[in-house]
């Protein structure tokens, strides 16, 4: 029935891909994190699912869509964070309106090299659960971070999810109270646990940014919040630093979805005590990345901005390649030889996902669109073991683009 229903959807959109140009400037961000340990015992539904994939559909319409891989449902699934694996291939997280026990359920699919579904699984209750962020583990299984409002402690909680290398549930773990916990971004430490970011005891009126340190079996070793006094304060990604303390990109507002907010960013130690802390422009920030010489880049809206940052918080340059200020860059990522490469959206008729490679100085080397009617969007971009690209996007359904080096697309 879902597979019907899925090849319909399928045939009814007409996709034309444009390769075409986004203008120049930059900037990113991205992750999750938080609190307290509540141990779910096998509440977790892991179910797998038969997905299906349009480009091995033969529908003439779609002639245009070729080198698109598209995962998805006849609901809305949307694809989070994309890394390429050891194997090869790829693994994306995200979540699944279509398939699951109800509602959205957190959804993991892994791929090989080229594009082609392994395996998917889905991990969630009858409530809405969704997965933001992904990283593979040195036992060559998965971590995955997001909320549940099926498990835990009350409203939205943070959850992890460990997996062994074929998406089968190790542990899960929820992380909050009776208010809203929720995780954007999870990253591997150098201690073989992980550090994760996001928003806790959020309420009405506040909420903190967190950051919660865990063990490689998922306990909690220590906890961090900051800010959320009569604010609501989130994290939205994180990155460990070469000091072995972390980064965080957030937001401060004085409301929830208020006009009046601004960037935070919050730099820490090894232990999560904070070391400084900065606002920064007034467009919002997504992605954050240390860079190899020290410094991070952040990328954000503003016309798909990419900003870099010193250690110290000094901000060094900010470049623009949109011209819309809703135009973002969700997600940047630094190139084998210093540039960036950077994913995002951009007005066109409508919008489309783009994806913009720069130098080390941040200058615009060559950019691609992809999209067409509806609205798609870019969400995650990683180079490489080949020197290309991973692309991760949504419209109603999960996109993966494969490009080269010189940003073309390979799959057939
Ligand atoms: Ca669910
Ligand atoms: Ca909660
Ligand atoms: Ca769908």
């Amino acid at each position: 029935m879902k597979k019907t229903m899925k090849v319909i959807g399928i045939t009814f959109l007409v996709f034309t891909i444009l390769l075409s140009g986004c203008v120049s400037n930059n900037k990113q961000g991205n992750e999750q994190g938080n609190e307290e340990t509540n141990d779910l015992t096998n509440n977790t539904a892991n179910q797998e699912n038969d997905i299906i994939q349009s480009n091995e559909t033969s529908d003439d319409s779609n002639a245009e869509k070729k080198g698109i891989m598209i995962f998805g449902g006849s609901r809305y699934d949307f694809g989070s964070e994309i890394i390429q694996t050891l194997d090869g291939g790829y693994i994306i997280v995200g979540y699944t309106g279509s398939f699951g026990n109800g509602d959205d359920d957190v959804w993991l699919i892994k791929t090989d090299a080229n594009g082609r579904e392994q395996w998917n699984r889905t991990f969630g209750g009858v409530k809405e659960d969704r997965g933001f962020s992904v990283q593979q583990t040195s036992d060559g299984g998965y971590i995955l971070a997001g909320y549940t409002y099926s498990y835990g402690a009350g409203s939205y909680d943070i959850w992890v999810i460990k997996t062994n290398t074929i998406g089968e549930e190790q542990w899960n773990k929820t992380f909050g109270e009776t208010s809203l916990d929720k995780a954007n971004s999870i990253k591997n430490t150098n201690d073989g646990g992980y550090i994760l970011t996001g928003i806790t005891d959020g309420w009405s009126i506040d909420g903190y940014v967190f950051l919660l340190k865990i063990d490689s079996a998922g306990n909690s070793q220590w906890e961090k919040t900051y800010g959320g006094f009569h604010t609501y304060d989130y994290g939205v990604s994180v990155t460990q630093t070469q000091d072995n303390g972390y980064m965080i990109v957030g937001r401060h507002e004085k409301a929830p979805h208020s006009l009046n907010w601004y960037n935070w960013l919050v730099k820490t130690d090894a232990n999560g005590n904070e070391v400084w802390n900065k606002s920064l422009s007034d467009e919002s920030l997504y992605s954050i990345c240390q860079t190899a010489d020290g410094n991070y880049v952040i990328s954000g809206c503003g016309g798909i901005s990419l900003t870099k940052i010193a250690i110290n918080g000094t901000e060094l340059w900010t470049k623009s390649y949109g011209k819309i200020s809703y135009e973002c860059g969700k997600s940047v990522r630094e190139t084998s030889d210093g540039g960036y490469i950077i994913i995002g959206n951009i007005m066109n008729d409508n919008e489309d996902i783009c994806v913009i490679r720069t130098d080390a100085s941040g200058d615009e080397i060559w950019n691609r669109t992809f999209g067409g009617p509806n609205y798609q969007y870019g969400q995650s971009v990683q180079q490489t073991t080949d020197g290309g690209y991973i692309l991760l996007g949504y419209e109603r359904d999960i996109w993966l683009i494969k490009i080269d080096k010189e940003g073309n697309t390979e799959w057939t």
